[in-house]
C-alpha cells in the first residue's frame, strides 16, 4: 500500500485531497495528532482514530496525542483532578493497543493551553468569531446541551491546538469536522497557516445500524468488557445479510469488521466444521462482505469471528486496566 492509501484508508472525508496528497509525497517525521477528552476507558470510537495513527505511524509520521483535559473539563467531564487521573489510564490503554511508543508524543492540554501567548490568540480568536458560528460547530460534540459560554470557547481552543502543537495534519471522527472547517477559516485570522484534516467515520449503533455507537448512549465495546461481554454484545449485533438494506441503515458487524479487524490482521480465518463447508479465509474486508451477501458466510459464523478478533484487539489494554486498578 502506497503512502497515501495508508493515509487514507478507511477515512470518510479528507480535506483537501490535494492537501493530503501532497502530504503522502514526503510523510516522514511529519506530525499528526488525535485530541481526546480523557475518560478511563477506551471504547471502539477511540480505537477507531487509533487505528489512522497506527496508519500513519506506519508510513512514517509522528503522533501527538492530545490528552485534552482543559477541554473536558470546559464540556463538564468532572474536577480537573479526576481528569488528569483518567487521562493517565487512556495513555496507558492506547500503548497497550498498540500505537508505537517511539513515535508518539502524549501532551495534555494544560501544558500549553494555559500560557499568556495561548491565551491572548484565543481572545483574538474570539473577537473573529461569531457566538452563532461557534455554537455550530460544537453542535455534534456537545450534543443537546444547552450552551454555555466554555461551550463556545471549546472550538476556538481546538482550533488553536492545531497551531500549538505545530502540526502537519488533524484527525478526528466525522464529528470534529466542523471544528476543523472553523479552524481552516480562521486560523488565517491570526496568520497561522491552514492545515488538512481526515475524518473517520462515525459506526452505526450496534443493535439497530442507526446513528451512532458512543458510550453514553446504546451499546459500545469498550477495553472493559470481557470475552463473554464482548461475545454477548456481538451476537446481539444487528447483522442484515445485506449491507444496507433499506437505504439508511448500516451493518454494524460489517462495519467493524473494516474499519477495526482488517486494518490490523493480514487474513481473518472464520473456522467452520467440515460439514458446513470448512474454514474460510480472507484478506480483504470485501470479499467476506460479499460471502456475508450471497449466503456463502452466515450472521452467527461471522459474529463470532468478529468477537475472537475484538477481542484480541481489546485484551491487551483490559489486562492494563487491571493493573492499573488493582
Ligand atoms: N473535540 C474532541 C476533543 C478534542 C480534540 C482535539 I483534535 C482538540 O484539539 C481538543 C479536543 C472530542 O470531541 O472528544
Amino acid at each position: 500500500m502506497d503512502s497515501y492509501e495508508l493515509l487514507t484508508r478507511n477515512a470518510e472525508e479528507v480535506v483537501t485531497d490535494e492537501e493530503v496528497r501532497d502530504l503522502a509525497e514526503d510523510p516522514a517525521g511529519k506530525r499528526a495528532y488525535v485530541g481526546y477528552e480523557p475518560s478511563g476507558v477506551l471504547h471502539l470510537g477511540h480505537l477507531l482514530t487509533a487505528n489512522k495513527l497506527i496508519d500513519l505511524q506506519d508510513a512514517g509520521m509522528e503522533v501527538v496525542i492530545l490528552l485534552a483535559d482543559v477541554h473536558a473539563y470546559l464540556n463538564e467531564k468532572g474536577t480537573f483532578e479526576e481528569i488528569r487521573e483518567t487521562a493517565e489510564q487512556m495513555k496507558a490503554q492506547f500503548l497497550a493497543y498498540g500505537l508505537d511508543e517511539d513515535n508518539a508524543e502524549f501532551v495534555y492540554g494544560s501544558e500549553f493551553q494555559l500560557e499568556e501567548e495561548y491565551t491572548l490568540d484565543l481572545h483574538h480568536l474570539e473577537r473573529e468569531t461569531t457566538m452563532n458560528r461557534a455554537q455550530r460547530a460544537m453542535a455534534e460534540i456537545q450534543g443537546d446541551e444547552t450552551a454555555k459560554v466554555s461551550h463556545l470557547v471549546y472550538p476556538l481552543m481546538q482550533t488553536l491546538d492545531i497551531e500549538y502543537l505545530d502540526l502537519d495534519l488533524a484527525v478526528g471522527g466525522l464529528d470534529q469536522r466542523k471544528v476543523h472547517m472553523l479552524a481552516r477559516e480562521k486560523l488565517p485570522d491570526l496568520e497561522y497557516e491552514v492545515r488538512p484534516a481526515l475524518h473517520t467515520p462515525i459506526v452505526a449503533d450496534l443493535t439497530s445500524g442507526e446513528g451512532k455507537m458512543s458510550s453514553s448512549e446504546g451499546i459500545t465495546i469498550s477495553m472493559e468488557d470481557s470475552t463473554a461481554e464482548l461475545e454477548e454484545k456481538v451476537n446481539a449485533a444487528f447483522c442484515p445479510p445485506t449491507r444496507d438494506p433499506e437505504g439508511d441503515l448500516e451493518n454494524p458487524v460489517l462495519e467493524l469488521f473494516e474499519y477495526h479487524v482488517f486494518p490490523r490482521f493480514d487474513e481473518i480465518v472464520v473456522e467452520r466444521p467440515e460439514k458446513y463447508g470448512g474454514d474460510l479465509t480472507y484478506e480483504e474486508y470485501e470479499a467476506l462482505a460479499a460471502d456475508l451477501e450471497s449466503g456463502e458466510l452466515h450472521p452467527a459464523d461471522a459474529k463470532g469471528t468478529l468477537a475472537t478478533y475484538l477481542d484480541e484487539l481489546i485484551a491487551p489494554g483490559r489486562e492494563k486496566l487491571r493493573e492499573i486498578r488493582d
